[in-house]
């Protein structure tokens, strides 16, 4: 396939692999009602009270009798309070839900150690070739899902497929508690019928201007000429070119053979002053320590990279005896590369931090095998 000067290999469909994708059902709600059975039947919200914060908090979650009445993740705990006064708040408590999120991984590993976690609540499993040696990867998503039951009394809802992309999407389909399994032979037909705010990874300015151009679900985007969805969407529009097609190579990545995380950002307009690189690479710096969090593990190694209005790059890296913990100590070591390597007698045009050297959190942590 041509495009431009390049030529592409086409990605091919590859329907031999089994992939789970596994996302707990009102996570942090889940746990607070596990806990306390007085909860129960009554719906909660995972935020301050308002009167507490002067109506400063956010939703972090709720429970789905809260759902009914509106209630959702990101929403001012205000307005929450609004649509039903009568519901319970209840702080998070983010280090137990680590916690908990490590015990389902857990669970996960015995089955495979092709695991990749999303977030605290979610992972990609490649079953393929399982522990149990058993072909069954819908038989394996159940007894997954039963065995969180039982060992932490929690419920989750699984999507089986044969792509990460796909069971993706078939998780959230009969939510909660429920397995939704997407056959080869039924993928076509699967997105096809599904409308174009459910294709993950796509944004709410992007929805909008598939709107404008007529596409409304995944047979209007089948539609689509390879071309014209790059020239509308770029790297993107390629994507889901092929993504509807069924097709997403996109191999289960895990933590443990991941060797670093990183994040680089180039300015819209280059600079030379310093207070603006300092926010820059504080918010990088966040980005980067938001995603190790969530995938559970301790980097001891920080890079930074600058480049120069004239394309110079110069990568400095740190090693830290003790494992990067906090975001405070991730943004202290940031900026020590900085104002040790950092040089502002020209422009400076992109800033990356990368994190590297992991270790695997939990008791039995130990020093993953990287160069
Ligand atoms: N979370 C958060 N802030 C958000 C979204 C989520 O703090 N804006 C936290 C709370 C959730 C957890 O992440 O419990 C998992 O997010 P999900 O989107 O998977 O939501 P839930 O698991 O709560 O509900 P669902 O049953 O829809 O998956
Ligand atoms: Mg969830």
């Amino acid at each position: 396939m041509r495009y431009g000067l390049l030529t592409f290999e086409e990605p091919q469909i590859d329907s031999s692999r089994k992939i789970l994708h596994v996302d707990m059902d009102a996570f942090y709600a889940s746990i607070e009602i596990r806990d306390k059975p007085g909860l129960a039947n009554q719906p909660v919200v995972i935020a301050r009270h308002p009167e507490v914060t002067g109506g400063k908090g956010i939703v972090a979650t709720c429970n789905y009798k809260a759902r009914q009445y509106g209630i959702h993740s990101a929403m001012p705990a205000v307005e929450a309070y609004r649509l039903c006064p009568k519901a319970v708040f209840v702080p998070g408590r983010h280090a137990y839900y680590q916690e908990v999120s490590q015990q389902i991984r857990d669970i996960f590993y015995q089955y495979t150690d092709l695991v990749e976690p999303l977030s605290l609540d979610e992972a990609y499993l490649d079953v393929t070739h399982n522990k149990k040696g058993d072909p069954s990867a819908l038989r394996i998503a159940q007894t997954i899902q039963r065995e969180i039951y039982e060992t932490l009394h929690l419920t989750s809802s699984v999507g089986v497929s044969y792509n990460k992309f796909i069971a993706k999407i078939a998780s959230d389909y009969h939510k909660p508690h429920g397995i939704t399994l997407v056959t080869p032979a039924d993928a076509i037909d699967f997105l096809k019928d599904l409308p174009i705010d459910k294709f993950y990874g796509v944004g709410q300015r992007s929805i909008d201007r598939f709107h404008e151009l007529g596409i409304y679900k995944g047979a209007d985007l089948y539609q689509m000429e390879l071309d014209d969805l790059i020239q509308s969407f770029g790297k993107m529009g390629y994507s889901l070119y092929f993504k509807v097609r069924g097709i997403h190579p996109s191999p289960v990545s895990s933590h443990r053979d991941r060797k670093s995380i990183g994040k680089e950002s180039t300015f819209s307009h280059f600079t030379q002053d310093e207070g603006e690189v300092i926010t820059y690479l504080d918010r990088l710096a966040l980005q980067v320590y938001t995603n190790y969090q969530q995938k559970g593990v301790r980097p001891h190694t920080v890079t930074l990279k600058i480049r120069y209005q004239d394309f110079t790059t110069v990568t400095r890296q740190a090693k830290h005896e003790m494992a990067i913990m906090t975001l405070n100590d991730l943004q202290a070591a940031v900026l020590d590369l900085w104002h040790t390597y950092g040089d502002l007698s020209q422009s400076v045009r992109l800033l990356g931090v990368t994190v590297s050297q992991f270790e695997v959190e939990g008791i039995e942590s130990f020093p993953l095998n990287i160069e």
